[in-house]
């Protein structure tokens, strides 16, 4: 974020559609939000994006199971995105899908202008995909010759016919805008990360896919009709295609982007292939790239895989959107990993937002209510308060400063201590004895400080919690706007005579957890269908539940191990022979080594997903996949409790 009278440009990532949205992604936008709303405030030229990400191989897949086209299930999910954000009330100015044409169009004609000035070729591509993250590795990035160092799923082998983009060449000129420019990526130990990753020596990037066609063509006059582009190219253009790259560029006047607010995850796509496609490009890069941590549920990071989300609708429901709000800018420093946690949320809403800050404003109409009829007036302010009026400018003079580094939780941690400053006031003056020696002047410059006080803190709280600050100021009888901050916090102005108006109560104490507990979105849900008694194939159109048709795509079956082998330089494959009673075994490479040995699983039974399409791990065929638990005490094979019959059904 940059001063006022600038452009300023903020991004959210565009969020996949095969995810519900969960915390994690409320995260980034909330910040976004608050991000836009300040600097609109602040009476810069303000532009906000988010959207959704909506090709590649993740979506497709993910649709095929649904029994859905792409598009439709990208239809579905991306509405559900937007209605989420507009629920929430997050102020963007345009909302992209890349399915819509212009983005296409865009994206286009940036391929175009890139292979035009001879940064993209045609080669081979021989590695490793993790379609889960859509990214590329080299074997030596693998954990375990076969996992993805990102997510630790399985990777594939993809071999294909594939456009790649020079990112080689860049690595110098990357260093160097590492180099100039200090804040390029926040916080700095993120940016370290980046560099030594740099320097470590890049590689030419992969940028078009064969095996499937669930993306955006390369430009017409390449006469590729079999290549699409590869997702993350597709996905990064969206920063520029939203302002009209290729098609109308009349908002191109808001790039660079200021800010593109990022997990922690996808850090490397935006700060190493982003800029380099923008130098490819001819186009200044981002101001900002900022890289927030994770939400994790007990020290997980939340994802719907692992099916430990949590639905920021519920939550903003229980608790108050401008609560959640509050709670998830404050709770946890920015770049650091947070556990969510209903109680700390709860500490968070008694304390800071109910005994400090809405009981500060009981107090404001409670004085001037008793002794002045709700009338206050800043005359007498200074002549008895300078020392307090120093102490707050003193504070709220820097915490700007602390949004542009974007250490969000400092910004409301300081203005915390000018809401302290009001209260001790009260404490230390006591407008009560004032009043009763005859100080009428010296009780009305106290409740007038007190005010004052309020007013600025609800200028800069505003972005933060917009419903709840809108009340306080109507109760203090000013209005949020440009004019309001120019005045207040910019030139230090006392706010002109007011007449206090008495509101509810904002922030009612809670005394136990509102959630039964924060259960992954899909089981609240159903519980509350069922609780609600309405139909049940209601559950079934939730996300995440399938029928038992579904079920059944899975053959599972029992197998005996009838012969295993360590495989030679692997740390964790076991080669095993396993008869389904099919006439033949089958070979299965399982991740099992460290334990169990080859001896002892010989002539044992064991689960097996029989149908699974055959994958080659370290050159050598695997034929199914042994089923397992593990935890942190280890791993344990699922077997039949008494011995089955070789090829029995599980179900
Ligand atoms: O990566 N904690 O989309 P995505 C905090 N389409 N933030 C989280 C989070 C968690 N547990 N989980 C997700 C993609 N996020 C690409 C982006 S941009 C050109 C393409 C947030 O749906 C966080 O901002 O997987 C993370 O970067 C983003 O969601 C990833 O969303």
């Amino acid at each position: 974020m940059e001063e006022s009278c600038k452009n300023v440009y903020i991004t959210t990532p565009i969020y996949y559609v095969n995810d519900v949205a969960h915390i994690g992604h409320a995260y980034t936008t909330i910040i976004a939000d608050m991000l836009a709303r300040y600097s609109r405030l602040t009476g810069a030229n303000t532009y906000f994006l988010t959207g959704t990400d909506e090709h590649g191989q993740k979506i497709a897949q993910s649709a095929e199971l649904r029994g859905k086209t792409p598009k439709e299930y990208a239809d579905e999910v991306s509405g559900k995105f937007k209605a989420l954000w507009d629920d929430f009330d997050i102020s963007y100015d345009k909302f992209i899908r890349t399915t819509d044409d212009e983005h296409k169009i865009g994206v286009q004609a940036a391929f175009q202008k890139m292979y035009d000035k001879g940064d993209i070729y045609k080669g081979d591509y021989e590695g490793y995909y993790c379609v889960s993250c859509e990214t590329f590795f080299t074997e030596k990035q693998l954990v375990d010759e076969q996992f993805c160092p990102d997510c630790g799923k399985p990777t594939n082998i993809v071999k294909e016919e594939s456009y790649f983009f020079k990112l080689s060449a860049y690595e110098d000129r990357l260093l160097k805008w590492y180099e100039e420019n200090e804040d390029c990526i926040l916080p700095r130990s993120k940016k370290n990360e980046i560099v030594n990753f740099v320097q470590g020596g890049l590689r030419d990037l992969s940028i078009s896919r064969t095996s499937f066609d669930w993306g955006v063509k390369l430009p017409e006059s390449m006469n590729e009709p079999k290549h699409v582009m590869y997702v993350w190219l597709d996905a990064l253009m969206n920063y520029i295609t939203a302002l009209g790259y290729g098609t109308d560029e009349k908002e191109m006047k808001h790039w660079p982007a200021s800010t593109h607010l990022v997990g922690k995850d996808i850090l490397r796509f935006h700060s190493i292939y982003w800029p380099a496609f923008l130098m490819s490009l001819d186009l200044p890069l981002p101001k900002h790239i900022a890289a927030h941590g994770w939400w994790t549920r007990d020290g997980e990071k939340m994802s719907k895989s692992k099916g430990n989300v949590v639905d920021p609708k519920l939550v903003a429901d229980a608790y108050g959107l401008d609560a959640f709000r509050y709670f998830m800018l404050r709770e946890v420093p920015f770049g650091q990993d947070g556990d969510f946690s209903q109680k700390a949320l709860m500490d968070r809403i008694n304390s800071d937002l109910g005994n400090d800050l809405g009981n500060l404003l009981n107090r404001i109409s409670g004085m001037s209510g008793k002794y002045f009829d709700f009338k206050v007036s800043s005359k007498d302010v200074k002549k008895f308060h300078q020392k307090e009026l120093d102490e707050v400018e003193a504070i709220l003079e820097n915490v700007e400063e602390y949004l542009y580094k974007m250490q969000l939780n400092r910004y409301l941690e300081d203005i915390w201590k000018v809401l302290t400053i009001a209260n001790k006031a009260i404490g230390d003056y006591e407008p009560w004895n004032l009043m009763k020696e005859g100080k009428t002047d010296e009780a009305m410059a106290l409740v007038a400080l007190i005010t004052n006080i309020m007013a600025r803190v609800s200028l800069l709280l505003d972005s933060v919690m917009p419903e709840k600050i809108g009340k306080i100021a109507a109760s203090l009888g000013i209005t949020i706007n440009n004019e309001t901050y120019t005045s207040l916090i910019l030139n230090k102005e006392l706010i002109a005579d007011t007449t206090i108006t008495k509101v509810e109560q904002l922030f009612p104490r809670i005394e136990e957890v509102l959630l039964e507990q924060a259960k992954p979105a899909v089981v609240e849900k159903a519980v509350a269908e069922v609780k609600s008694s309405k139909k049940e194939e209601k559950i079934e159109e939730d996300d995440n539940l399938i029928t038992i048709d579904k079920f059944f795509e899975t053959s599972l079956k029992i197998g005996t191990i009838v012969a295993a082998e360590e495989v030679p330089k692997s740390k964790k494959l076991l080669k095993l022979q396993v008869d389904l009673g099919e006439g033949r075994n089958r070979q299965i490479l399982a991740g099992i080594k460290e334990f169990y040995s080859a001896e002892e699983l010989v002539g044992t039974q064991a689960c097996v997903v029989a149908n699974l399409k055959p994958a080659k791990l370290m050159g050598m065929i695997s034929e199914g996949m042994l089923m397992a638990a593990k935890d942190e005490n280890g791993l344990s094979l699922i077997r039949p409790e008494t011995p089955k019959q070789i090829g029995t059904k599980i179900s």
